[in-house]
């Protein structure tokens, strides 16, 4: 096992990664901004080293200082977190140049998985199911795309090989729009990843965004950790996650499983990942991979008993895999919900001085936050300052904890998105279970609506 890893990242989540290392008797290392300077999970950190002003650019994001900070403290591995590095191919081959353990899946793996053509090349080939769409990457000729679509039907989806995660997409309703749309889209995905390849997708209307967590180590163990259900999501925010996805049958759970972790042996995918698919009338339609440890993660620990983050520093490490997936089982539900610095109705960030902070806690309440009373949330970053998880043996009884959770739960400051919440918690939409990724945005939108 490792004696040190720098963990490269802010917030909870460098201090959730904190935590596994401790349990696993391993010192940390933190590297932070001079905005973090403060922050309690530095001070926490056997050792911490700064690495940049405030802005992410110069910081989170600043490969060499990080490296640097590896090299000065004699870490030998790098936890990269969500967001920020975590997966860039080029930092990840960095860190094994330069003779660290990256702690995530080879930096070929990434590179393979950031372009959302060749993953789906990949993921076809492995027979996960995907969105019916173009062969791959759209030609030139005017004319073939016009068949392509004709053949996939309207309405259709461009997006960009580059994009991922809602960036660099445009919805097609009819042939007389097409190649203006694929012009427009191929110039904006070269401005902004460099990289004008775009491939074409049947749109689904009214879908559910499924995802499903896996493992895998060296040896070619995979399992399936079971699913997630994100489709509370706010432009391309998700707000809450559960597990499971309410009203899909677990066989069917077991099936799409099965296929990920065939294609993980496949591809020879290395530590914790996620397959996003898009849930429709029954069917999953795989959109896109995620190579790296996720926000809601922690649902998925709690359903399974499994400690993901242990596990991706035990599988870099070289360890083996301890149990198959005849050996786990999912019991009871568990929802996040993402506790923002932000006005609940506006979304406009709201940093600054938290003067007052309580937590809730009681049976099934599970709180992942770095913030304290005092704690100055700064300016810089995302707004997300924790994320508060609720466990029942039913989805009913995880409802009615979070509920509870929520109305204990105090923050003066700084505004919060705790009120928005509260409704989501007692929305007869939310409450019946599986609504679709359009959800929220209506349900705001009608609220507006109502408010003139
Ligand atoms: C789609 C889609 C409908 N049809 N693809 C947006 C994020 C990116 N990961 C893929 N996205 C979508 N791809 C097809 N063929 C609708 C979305 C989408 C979406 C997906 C998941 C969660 C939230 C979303 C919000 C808007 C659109």
């Amino acid at each position: 096992m490792f004696e040190k890893i720098l963990i490269a990242n802010r917030g909870e989540i460098a201090l959730r990664i904190q935590r596994a290392c401790r349990e696993l008797g391993i010192k940390t290392v933190a590297v932070h901004s001079e905005a973090d300077r403060e922050a309690k999970y530095v001070k926490l950190a056997d050792e911490s080293v700064c690495i940049g002003p405030a802005p992410s650019a110069q910081s989170y994001l600043n490969v060499p200082a990080i490296v640097s900070a590896a090299e000065v403290t004699d870490a030998e591995a790098i936890h990269p977190g969500y967001g920020f590095l975590s997966e860039n191919a080029d930092f990840a081959e960095r860190i094994e140049r330069s003779g660290f353990v990256f702690i995530g899946p080879t930096a070929e793996t990434i590179r393979l998985m950031g372009d959302k053509v060749s993953a789906k090349d990949a993921m076809k080939a492995a027979g996960v199911p995907c969105v019916p769409g173009s062969e791959g990457a759209l030609p030139d000729d005017s004319r073939e795309i016009l068949r392509i679509a004709k053949d996939i039907g309207y309405p259709v989806i461009i997006k960009a090989a580059g994009g991922g995660g809602g960036r660099g997409m445009r919805v097609v309703h009819t042939e007389a729009a097409l190649i203006n749309a694929v012009n427009m889209t191929r110039s904006e995905a070269q401005a902004a990843f460099g990289n004008p390849i775009v491939y074409m997708e049947k749109f689904l209307e009214n879908p559910r965004h499924v995802e499903i967590q896996i493992l895998a180590d060296n040896y070619r163990n995979a399992v399936y950790l079971g699913e997630r259900d994100c489709s509370m999501q706010r432009r391309h925010q998700k707000v809450i996650e559960e597990a499971p996805a309410p009203g899909i049958a677990q066989r069917h759970i077991a099936r799409i499983g099965e296929r990920c972790v065939d294609a993980c042996r496949r591809i020879g995918y290395r530590g914790a990942g996620t397959f996003e698919f898009l849930y429709e009338n029954g069917n999953f339609y795989f959109i896109e991979m995620n190579t790296r440890l996720q926000v809601e993660h922690t649902v998925t620990e709690m359903i399974s008993g499994i400690d993901i983050v242990q596990q991706q520093i035990r599988i870099a490490a070289g360890e083996r895999m301890k149990f198959k997936q005849r050996d786990l089982e999912f019991r009871g539900h568990a929802i996040e919900c993402r506790i923002n610095a932000e006005d609940p109705y506006t979304f406009i960030p709201s940093p600054g001085k938290i003067h007052f902070w309580h937590l809730p806690g009681g049976p099934g309440i599970r709180v992942d936050t770095h913030v304290y009373d005092g704690y100055t949330v700064p300016p810089h970053y995302d707004s997300m300052i924790g994320k508060l998880i609720a466990y029942g043996d039913t989805r009913e009884q995880a409802i009615r904890r979070m509920r509870i959770a929520l109305s204990e739960m105090g923050v003066e400051g700084i505004k919060t998105n705790i009120a928005l919440h509260q409704e989501l918690l007692m929305d007869a939409h939310f409450i019946k279970g599986g609504a679709n990724i359009h959800y929220l945005e209506e349900m705001l939108a009608a609220k507006g609506e109502v408010k003139k």
